[in-house]
């Protein structure tokens, strides 16, 4: 996982391991297991934090502090059915890195963004000046919002290079707008341009199939990639997907919301995690690392 400060990976993470274990057991009729110390880390960093304690999640602590959490990735071990019914077994490696870590370049303790297998980025789309007005009675103003994510997304496509100058990477690189609840308020915001796009019916950004296929749904990905391509055009974010599409061969846009809806203060909304299309970079990573 990657993304400046605050762009919500370490929430992601935590609702994308809660939806992979549905889907492990629905559609591969497996258990998601932790392998190692991954049970206890997960629970320290964010199963009790966020399950019974009902708050938001601490920035994650820095690779350079002696800290398991930090320094071990998490892994997890599942048997997936194929589409032939013949079964396999799984094992998916994920770090979450600190934000504070790619926006201070700690790049020896980051090589290993060289070496994986797919790369989940994320941008925050509450660092857009023009929605943050417009989201400004919607959303809580206290809202942790992060560094500079243009800057880390630079710095991570270096890093996946190997810091080879003009180099592009083939590592599958899935770059998510996240927090996508408050997009979806913008339907609430009548008369702009933006209440027309997040209404329309039909729309992959929407509706969320995620749970609903055992693997990578390539047409309704192929469909929210196109809708998310555009919306980072009409939020300006030109220079972001200029930078993508020349030094990434292999990428796609995703849309995502760990918690379907603003938190209230430091503590989850009432209603608890809502997540939204979480799982589809999971899925697309599982699909492309064979
Ligand atoms: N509305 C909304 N806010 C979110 C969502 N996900 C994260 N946030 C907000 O963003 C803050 C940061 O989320 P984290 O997941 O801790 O961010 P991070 O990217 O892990 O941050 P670092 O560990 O510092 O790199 C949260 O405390 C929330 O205020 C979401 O899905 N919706
Ligand atoms: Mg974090």
């Amino acid at each position: 996982m990657s993304g400046a400060r605050a762009t919500g990976k370490s929430l992601m993470l935590a609702a994308a391991k809660a939806q992979l274990e549905l889907l492990v057991e629905r559609h591969h009729r497996s258990a998601l297991r932790g392998i190692g110390e991954t049970e206890r880390i997960f629970y320290d960093t964010y199963t009790r934090r966020l399950q019974e304690e009902r708050q938001l999640l601490a920035p994650t602590a820095s690779i350079g502090d002696d800290q398991t959490t930090a320094r071990e990735p998490l892994m997890f071990g599942f048997t997936e059915v194929m589409p032939d019914n013949t079964r396999r077994s799984r094992v998916l490696v994920m770090r979450d890195v600190a934000g504070e870590d790619l926006e201070d370049k700690r790049d020896l303790a980051l090589s290993f963004f060289s070496r994986a297998d797919a790369v989940i980025a994320l941008l925050d789309p509450l660092k857009v000046p023009a929605i943050r007005h417009m989201l400004s009675d919607a959303v809580p103003s206290d809202s942790r919002v992060g560094g500079d994510g243009t800057a880390v997304l630079q710095h991570l496509l270096s890093l996946m290079t190997g810091k080879k100058v003009g180099a592009r990477t083939g590592i599958p690189l899935a770059v998510v707008l996240s927090k996508f609840d408050t997009m979806q308020e913008l339907r609430r915001v009548e008369g702009t341009e933006w209440s027309r796009i997040m209404n329309r019916p039909g729309s992959p950004l929407q509706r969320d199939p995620s749970l609903r296929s055992a693997w990578f749904d390539a047409a309704d990905a192929d469909l929210l990639h196109m809708e998310v391509r555009a919306l980072l055009d009409r939020l300006e974010a030109t220079g972001v997907t200029a930078m993508i599409e020349e030094s990434a061969e292999s990428y796609r846009y995703f849309a995502v919301s760990a918690l379907g809806a603003s938190p209230e203060g430091e503590m989850l909304h009432s209603g608890g995690m809502a997540p939204f299309r979480v799982l589809d970079p999971f899925k697309w990573a599982l699909q492309v690392a064979g």
